[in-house]
């Protein structure tokens, strides 16, 4: 895709707050390389203020010395999860718009102004990008593919929604979404189930996204965390229910145009 064909992203004066949350365990080989890679200096020219809120899962390395010497937010959060530490990042951002990275450079930062501009011409709530559409080789096996491919499968018949890449951690969000939602995981299946409630009850797109190759110890278990978001997928069904926060402006849904001109990145 040839990103000089995008629309000439005109600056607007500065009324927006976007807050990247970064969760943390253990990551002082890609942390900040990580943060570097943040277009803060692009985005407020967009007129886009920006905060970098890093949850720390109690890291035994210098993970937060190196963010906090960085100027972020950082924020300990005892208990353990990847999702539980979303949950703490959510509540403590001030952002009108929220974005989430993994602190292991894996997802394209660069990119976050394209995203936030497609967020906002759409109208949408929640934007989740797909790695498979541009990856790095050796980014990740064909075993993690493999299981990968499997979850995006199965979520896709359980819930009716298309997404290609059930496990993507790149998300971009509205905080309208944040404030009525109401997620239960605090592990790795907290990425399926937010993708799950925003196709379900909100506007929601998947673009483009890309995938480097990891910086840094792996904190997935692959079989374990594997099977236990498997499982959680056919549970999730009966935890729905209690997705949203109601009254909800249940025809928000409907007004999407899926069929306007692709927004490919
Ligand atoms: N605060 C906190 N952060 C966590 C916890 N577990 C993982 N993380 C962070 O969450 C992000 C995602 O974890 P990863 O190990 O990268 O999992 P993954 O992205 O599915 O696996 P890779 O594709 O190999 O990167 C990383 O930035 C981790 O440091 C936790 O219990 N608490
Ligand atoms: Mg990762």
């Amino acid at each position: 895709m040839d990103i000089s064909k995008l629309p000439q992203l005109i600056p607007t004066k500065p009324q927006k707050f976007v807050s990247i949350i970064i969760p943390t365990l253990n990551e002082e080989d890609g942390i900040e390389k990580t943060i570097r890679s943040i277009p803060k200096k692009r985005l407020s020219e967009l007129g886009y203020n920006s905060e970098i809120i890093i949850v720390d899962g109690k890291s035994t390395d210098l993970t937060r010395e190196i963010a906090e010497r960085m100027g972020t937010r950082v924020i300990l959060e005892k208990r353990r999860g990847y999702g539980r530490a979303f949950k703490t990042g959510f509540n403590e951002a001030k952002g009108d718009i929220l974005v989430t990275l993994d602190a292991d450079l894996t997802y394209p930062a660069e990119l976050i102004p394209e995203y936030i501009q497609a967020l906002n011409e759409k109208g949408l709530d929640f934007i989740t990008t797909n790695r498979f559409s541009k990856m790095q080789n050796g980014a990740m096996d064909a075993y993690h593919r493999f299981g990968n491919d499997l979850l995006s499968l199965i979520m896709r018949l359980l819930y009716s929604i298309e997404v290609r890449d059930s496990q993507s951690g790149m998300w971009i969000m509205s905080r309208n979404f944040i404030q009525n939602i109401n997620i239960v995981s605090d592990g790795f299946s907290m990425s399926e189930e937010i993708k799950i409630i925003a196709f379900t009850f909100f506007k929601a797109l998947e673009l483009d996204g890309r995938y480097y190759k990891r910086v840094g110890k792996v904190k997935l278990a692959t079989f374990g965390d594997g099977w236990r978001n498997l499982k959680y997928l056919f549970r999730y069904r009966s935890l729905i229910k209690g997705a949203v926060k109601l009254p909800l402006d249940l025809n928000q849904k409907e007004s999407i145009d899926v069929d306007a001109d692709p927004y490919v990145i």
